[in-house]
């Protein structure tokens, strides 16, 4: 079994300043994940169908009063059904394609305490798998037990290390814009450097892109996801999903630039 997953900023245009999907890519990534098309579990980031609300209204952040816990249930509600929408067309074009995509929306099985997961029933899951289904699990505002903040964002990295931890998949692939982990942001420092293989003790700097308004921490963010997959001994591999042909590549088992962490 895989766990894919694709970067909002690969499907969507992420700094646009509404919710707009990047359809050249989109087309591109749905028909090279259908090649594959066995055994899977996908899961996508929000890109500007959930960064954008969930910055606006602050979901995560302290809650400050009533009027604040109004507004963030408002931000809340706004957030989830747009990336409910982008969630729809992503499985609609898989489905076009033949594969069996069912969306799957973390915040009606998963909850949070201070914005990691504390509860999930995985049994749904399984047995869609089990009876050939696709699952495809999505970045979402999910709820917080923690009084001060009540909801929080819930990033697709964070749920594909935590389904990896729980459902051990013969492969992690987490596809992103950029071809892997550099030893900068490669955005900004023209001198980063790509790194192969990452391990909790390669010294990284990792800067978060401010310009690509990323709730959930951008490449730092991802990193550490994948970095505590690895203490479980569950390797995976960042690879870039705009250069065509990469995520085909990943998903067939064959060998595609990127990093591996371990
Ligand atoms: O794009 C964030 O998920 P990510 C989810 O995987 C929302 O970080 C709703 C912003």
């Amino acid at each position: 079994m895989i766990i894919l997953k694709i970067g909002g900023s690969a499907l969507t245009i992420k700094d646009a300043n509404k919710p707009t999907i990047d359809e050249i890519n989109l087309d591109r990534i749905v028909k090279e994940i259908s090649v594959y098309n066995q055994d899977m579990i996908i899961v996508h980031g929000a890109g500007s169908y959930g960064h954008i609300y969930a910055t606006e209204y602050s979901i995560g952040s302290k809650i400050e009063n009533e009027e604040d816990n109004t507004a963030k249930i408002e931000g809340f509600c706004k957030t989830q059904s747009s990336v409910q929408l982008l969630n729809n067309i992503f499985c609609s074009k898989l489905q076009e394609l033949g594969v069996p995509a069912i969306g799957l929306q973390a915040s009606s099985f998963i909850t949070t305490l201070d914005k990691r997961i504390d509860n999930c029933n995985l049994d749904v899951i399984k047995e869609y798998l089990k009876k050939g289904f696709v699952p495809v699990l999505y970045g979402d505002p999910v709820l917080d037990h923690n009084d001060e903040i009540k909801y929080a964002i819930l990033s697709g990295d964070q749920i594909i290390t935590y389904l990896a931890e729980k459902l051990n998949p013969n492969k992690v692939i987490l596809s992103s814009d950029v071809d892997g982990i550099y030893t900068d942001n490669p955005k900004t420092n023209p001198n980063a450097k790509l790194i192969d293989i990452v391990t909790k003790d390669t010294k990284l700097s990792l800067t978060d892109d401010k310009n690509q308004a990323d709730i959930t921490g951008g490449m730092a963010g991802k990193v550490n996801e994948l970095l505590n997959l690895a203490k479980y001994g569950i390797e995976s591999q960042i690879i870039n999903a705009e250069k065509p042909g990469n995520i085909e590549l990943a998903v067939s088992g064959q060998k595609v630039k990127g990093t591996i962490i371990k």
